[in-house]
């Protein structure tokens, strides 16, 4: 028989004792969630300031989306790419129109397309830029995050990450982030292909770059023939108030990562962009996914951006994000050291006090009814669902405050 989980404890005891430790979660058990609002299975109400990592940016459970994928699901839901199906080109036109493409390699995770991106990378620079072969190099940034898989994490400053899990891939060569003269330097190298960038890095904290940042990395790449290529797995698709974080500075990276929200959050579907110059350098049998372009998640990415547009999250997310640093910046507290973020991408950094730290006050918090994860010990990041209403995000906001002030 299959068991029910009825209480929180039962999960905490079930996950710890037949699931591998690879997670550490805020001691909350969610059944159920719709909106910005999720319920645990003792039937509390929360609001989700977290959006599983921005996949939800379209609120939970979003109707079309659900029934998107009901439809699909009941009709045909893999056919492999060994065969066509008739809903994949539909859905390839439709996102490279959305996005201004011409071509898009379909994956699941985030991570895969991150990985997809630096194969792409490294084909075009021996086919087209002419670098010797194995001799590909490409830049990344200390702090970033693209994923877990073994090449990922050879891009990894982070110890957590790596630790352990050596040998790594090599040709990647990092630089600080947000450091141009850095970039310049090592654009030097004449075997340099491309350069990964995150437009806001979010496990280093929502660390968000000086205004002119992107432009002028693009700038520096193109005039050394190195392909700029965005990941904005999280801060795409409306999050910092722009289809894509790069928007803000208009920039059009050389390859486009999407993932996350692509799907609404309710499966795993992800995205490489790029023009056919690029693209086409990858033929068939050289790269692909069993799951990738699959009709299911190919109709939940056309109507999650669709409820994008159609809701007008871009322009919710930049002005909810303005509320909700304004309001936190007000906030006097000894425990609040700095506010940053873009549209609905925010962090706070917390200021340990008597002994109390970002995870006592997401615990507090989670009491209180806001869920919120904290990320290297003393920063808390705050991003709800884009459908969360003003009066809904006002309401959560007086609650995040009256948390931290508890504190005093
Ligand atoms: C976890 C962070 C967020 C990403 C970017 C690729 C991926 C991610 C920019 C990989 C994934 C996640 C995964 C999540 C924690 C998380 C995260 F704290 F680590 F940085 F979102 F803030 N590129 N981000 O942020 O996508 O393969 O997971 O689909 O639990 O590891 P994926």
């Amino acid at each position: 028989m299959i068991e029910k989980i009825t209480c929180s404890k039962q999960a905490f005891e079930m996950e710890d004792k037949y699931g591998a430790h690879n997670y550490h979660p805020l001691g909350v058990v969610i059944s159920k969630a719709k909106g910005p609002f999720m319920w645990d299975v003792e039937g509390k109400k929360y609001f989700d300031f977290l959006s599983a990592y921005s996949a939800v940016n379209q609120g939970h459970c979003h109707p079309e989306i659900v029934n998107a994928m009901i439809e699909q699901a009941q009709t045909l839901t893999l056919t492999s790419r060994a065969f066509y199906n008739d809903v994949l080109g539909v859905y390839e036109k439709y996102i490279t129109e959305y996005f201004g493409y011409e071509k898009v390699l379909p994956m699941n995770s985030g991570a895969e397309a991150d990985e997809t991106a630096l194969k792409l990378c490294r084909k075009w620079a021996y086919l087209k830029k002419g670098l010797p072969e194995n001799q590909a190099k490409i830049i990344v940034c200390d702090g970033n995050f693209h994923g877990r898989t073994i090449t990922i994490i050879s891009m990894s400053s982070d110890p957590d990450a790596f630790s352990g899990f050596g040998p790594f891939t090599p040709g990647f060569v990092k630089i600080p982030y947000n450091d141009i003269p850095a970039l310049q330097k090592a654009l030097e190298d004449p075997n340099v292909a491309g350069f990964l960038v995150e437009p806001i890095q979010g496990e280093a904290g929502v660390y968000v770059p000086d205004d002119g940042f992107l432009k002028k990395a693009y700038d520096l790449c193109k005039a050394k023939n190195v392909l700029f290529i965005a990941d904005e797995v999280q801060t795409g698709i409306a999050r910092t108030g722009k289809m894509l974080a790069c928007d803000h500075e208009d920039v059009r990276p050389d390859i486009l990562i999407l993932g996350k929200a692509l799907s609404g959050g309710t499966m795993p579907v992800s995205a490489v962009l790029a023009d056919d110059e690029i693209m086409l350098c990858i033929k068939p049998g050289e790269h692909g996914s069993t799951f990738g372009g699959n009709p299911v998640g190919c109709k939940v990415a056309i109507a999650a951006l669709e409820v994008v547009k159609k809701e007008n999250l871009m322009e919710k997310a930049a002005h909810l994000g303005e509320i909700f640093r304004s309001e936190m910046r007000k906030v006097n507290s000894p425990m609040i050291e700095s506010v940053r973020g873009k549209g609905l991408l925010n962090a706070v950094i917390i200021r340990p006090h008597n002994g109390k730290e970002a995870w006592d006050v997401c615990e507090k918090m989670k009491e209180m009814g806001v869920l919120a994860k904290p990320t290297h010990q003393h920063i808390i990041r705050f991003a709800p669902p884009l459908v969360i209403s003003e009066t809904e995000l006002r309401e959560a906001i007086s609650i995040i405050i009256s948390t931290i002030k508890s504190f005093e």
